[in-house]
């Protein structure tokens, strides 16, 4: 099972959507594992966005997620990394596809409703940067095995 990162970012809060969004998540199938409201900080977000550092836009970001607080969560699943991303849609909102979370409920670049961790290795990071281990819950969710198979719940990853 992998466990991934995902961020209702300050226009998912502001918009009343928090809701909306997470039953997305949950209604798939996976596990929410952590969750929490926090306001993020200058600090966390330069290394959360290092990659993108150098961009025009670097200040207009990180303006746009202290804008209000977050919802930080942790999802659990089979292959959760790619199956979550694929959920958000791509990251410019207007071409995300209908039945995404950025195709459903976005119109922007900027303001595109969620962060996802984008690779297994980044999730493992993200997961450590914002949630301290007591605060990441290990517990058997009873529909386990209408969920997946057998085979599948065995599945190492
Ligand atoms: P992702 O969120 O789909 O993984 P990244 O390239 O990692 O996309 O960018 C992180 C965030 O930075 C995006 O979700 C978006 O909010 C913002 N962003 C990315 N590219 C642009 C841009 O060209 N203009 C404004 N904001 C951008
Ligand atoms: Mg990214």
């Amino acid at each position: 099972m992998e466990t991934t990162f995902v961020i209702l970012k300050p226009g998912t809060v502001q918009r009343g959507l928090i809701g909306e969004v997470i039953n997305r998540f949950e209604r798939k199938g996976l596990q929410l594992v952590g969750m929490k409201l926090q306001q993020l900080t200058p600090k966390i977000l330069t290394e959360h966005y290092s990659h993108l550092a150098s961009k025009s836009f670097f200040p207009a970001i990180l303006a746009s997620m202290m804008a209000s607080p977050v919802v930080l969560c942790c999802w659990r699943g089979v292959d959760a990394v790619r199956v979550v991303r694929s959920l958000c849609g791509v990251t410019n909102s207007r071409d995300a596809l209908p039945g995404t979370i950025r195709g459903d409920y976005g119109m922007s670049v900027q303001e595109n409703v969620v962060h996802a961790s984008d690779s297994v290795e980044t999730a493992i990071e993200e997961v450590k940067r914002f949630f301290k281990p007591e605060e990441i819950f290990e517990y058997s969710p009873l529909n386990q095995r209408f969920v997946y198979s057998s085979d599948e719940l065995s599945k190492k990853d």
